[in-house]
């Protein structure tokens, strides 16, 4: 029987591709030249989408792939999938949770921490001969036993919580309820007043059209100057202009930000701060993880394949 027809809307690592490959006629749409022309000519025969969280799959590229059957997304996040269109067509979406929890998490604890004791300074400091010309590097902030506040106390921000514990912080939480698992947390339903208690704010919930800029100016403002935010979610969550007014002015302290709006461009007014650590959107890119990720990817195309339930379905 002849494979069946999967659209690769990014790339992945190679030994998914590999893996991919033994059972699918993969078409990178990333590699096409005229990528709207690649579309026409395959859409035919597409089955599956295999895309990644921040790549999705709009309602146009849905929309023109008659015999679509499933979107598999290799991420958490499904918020650039459309899911109504996929729902109006009875199209299955899949992503991948739980198997990159613990590293989003990490990274996410180790973000506030570099950057509250700014180690990155602290690197130039030492390779660029101040400790020797100019002697102690300048005092920062401590990170243990202060107040933190995690917004969307969901699997991610779950495992952040539980890290600091360690630290011994003292922590609060905003969700849509009250958790049955958030012991030893206090509840804060309003994302200003979380804010306004909290030393370090984690951004950690799924994003999607209510939650949009949910980070507003006025939490931004109620974190303050002396406040840092951390995001580990997606750009849409926050207002990423009233963000970087704050950052520019001072009105709030600081930033440590894995995701952006126009990512893998962000807004070039992020460079010119000292004030906000930016990193390239990898909190879950570690080999076992992005591996757990891609086997669970491929588990859910074979699964649909072989009309078995899906192991991990969204819809
Ligand atoms: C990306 C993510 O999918 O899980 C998510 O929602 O955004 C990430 O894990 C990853 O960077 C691969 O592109």
């Amino acid at each position: 029987m002849a494979k069946p027809d999967i659209l690769l809307v990014g790339p992945y690592p190679e030994w998914d591709l590999v893996e991919l490959e033994a059972q699918y006629n993969v078409l990178k749409l990333y590699e096409a030249e005229d990528r709207d022309t690649f579309v026409q000519d395959h859409a035919g025969g597409i089955r599956a989408i295999a895309t990644r969280g921040e790549l999705g799959a709009s309602a146009d590229l849905i929309g023109k792939l008659p015999k679509l059957e499933i979107v598999s997304v290799y991420g958490v996040g499904y918020d650039t999938v459309d899911l109504d269109a996929c729902r109006a067509r009875g199209i299955r979406v899949t992503n991948t949770p739980d198997v990159l929890t613990n590293d989003v998490a990490d990274l996410g604890v180790a973000m506030m921490l570099v950057q509250s004791r700014g180690m990155i300074g602290a690197e130039t400091w030492v390779k660029d001969g101040s400790w020797g010309t100019k002697g102690l590097y300048p005092l920062k902030r401590r990170v243990w036993g202060r107040k933190v506040g995690v917004l969307g106390l969901g699997r991610i921000g779950f495992e952040v919580a539980k890290r600091l514990k360690g630290f011994d912080m003292d922590i609060a939480y905003s969700d849509v309820a009250e958790k049955p698992y958030g012991e030893g947390m206090t509840f804060i339903p309003d994302p200003v007043e979380l804010a306004r208690r909290s030393d370090f704010l984690f951004v950690t919930l799924a994003a999607s059209t209510v939650t949009r800029h949910i980070v507003s100016r006025q939490v931004i403002e109620a974190l303050g100057p002396d406040g840092m935010l951390i995001n580990i979610s997606r750009a849409s969550n926050i207002d990423e202009e009233a963000l970087l007014e704050a950052l520019e002015s001072g009105a709030l302290g600081s930033a440590a930000l894995d995701v952006f709006e126009a990512e893998p461009k962000l807004n070039p007014r992020f460079l010119k701060l000292d004030n906000v650590l930016v990193q390239p959107h990898h909190a879950s890119g570690t080999i076992e993880t992005r591996k757990a990720m891609g086997k669970l990817v491929r588990d859910n195309l074979a699964a649909h394949f072989a009309g078995a339930a899906l192991p991990t379905p969204v819809i």
